[in-house]
């Protein structure tokens, strides 16, 4: 599709080969799944739906900072910019601050070519006067494939990464991201980012473990997902689901855990569980507004603004290098 307002280039993603990723961990002392396995079509549904659960506040809260700091973010980054989202699904929470930030472009990157060119076509429709370029490429393989749009001198690239998914990088893996976005978007540009903070493990561990079950069912869905795509032969109702804030590390911890000993065959190999034993499938990071700051520094930004709800449940920092 190219019609000047409206761009999508295809950097055609190779498929991911989750094959190798899920015997490795499987194969370890240690089982792990990568949290990446979440997010088939079922997985991406149940995300949605947890995220309207009364129990889940980083959605509801960072769309409301969004909503009442709308006016400051984009005093505080200047109009005009080049707005890029990597993973920007269905690019929900920037039409918040499409209004008052007027970007030059916006410019969503995600790995869904259907998912991509449905928010593209809705957006252009949405925002008559909104200028965008869609490229279809997964972005955790690094920016090297991807060129901004060229737009006047003096528009700066901005990228915009809510809903806390940094949380879910290692430490070690968020300070390298937070560099290579750095390097992306150059001198002058900056970083919007919505970050999940430290807070009252109770509220933390109601969260991740909702009373309506769909955490639960999102966790055992990575087995569906398994039986599916690598032919194995997970019972699921023979794991529970198992999520508590690790407070020595500041991360909720979400795992699989096996109701008895069992074996279970994946793509002809045979994979023993004790009983008791678990499959961790999740990190999910939480820092203060310090912590992150210092984060952030080290990957070479500084601060320019930090805005948080009422409750300090949630912060968004703007960024620049
Ligand atoms: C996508 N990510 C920020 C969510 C989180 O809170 O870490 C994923 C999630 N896992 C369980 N519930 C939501």
């Amino acid at each position: 599709m190219t019609a000047g307002r409206i761009r999508f280039t295809d950097r055609e993603p190779a498929p991911t080969d989750i094959l190798d990723e899920v015997l490795k961990g499987l194969r370890s002392p240690k089982k792990r799944l990568p949290p990446k396995l979440f997010y088939d079509k079922r997985g991406s549904e149940l995300f949605e739906a947890i995220c309207e659960t009364p129990e889940y506040y980083p959605t509801r809260t960072e769309t409301g900072i969004l909503h009442d700091s709308a006016a400051a973010i984009a005093e505080t980054i200047g109009q005009n910019c080049v707005l890029i989202e990597p993973g920007s699904g269905n690019s929900q929470k920037v039409q918040i601050l499409l209004e008052t930030l007027r970007p030059a472009v916006y410019m969503p990157i995600d790995i869904s070519k259907d998912h991509l060119k449905r928010s593209v076509e809705a957006l252009g429709t949405a925002y008559q006067w909104l200028h965008v370029h869609a490229v279809c490429m997964d972005y955790t393989a690094g920016f090297e494939s991807f060129e901004a749009a060229p737009v006047s001198i003096g528009s700066k690239k901005v990228v915009f990464f809510p809903g806390s998914t940094i949380g879910n990088f290692e430490p070690r893996d968020a300070l390298a991201f937070l560099r290579m976005v750095a390097r992306l978007v150059g001198r002058d540009g900056g970083l919007l980012i919505g970050v999940d903070l430290k807070k009252d493990p109770a509220v933390l561990h109601r969260a991740y473990n909702d009373a309506q079950g769909l955490t639960r069912e999102f966790n055992l869905n990575v087995l569906h997902r398994l039986n599916a795509e690598l032919d194995a032969d997970f019972d699921p109702n023979r794991f529970y689901h198992y999520a508590f804030y690790n407070a020595g590390e500041s991360r909720i911890e979400m795992h699989l855990i096996s109701r008895c000993a069992q074996n279970v065959r994946l793509a002809g190999e045979i994979l023993s569980f004790a009983e008791g034993e678990s499959v961790h499938t999740e990190n999910s990071y939480k820092y203060t507004v310090h912590e992150f700051q210092t984060l952030a520094r080290t990957a070479g930004f500084q601060v320019q603004g930090c805005w948080l709800d009422d409750r300090n449940l949630f912060s968004i920092h703007y960024f620049d290098v």
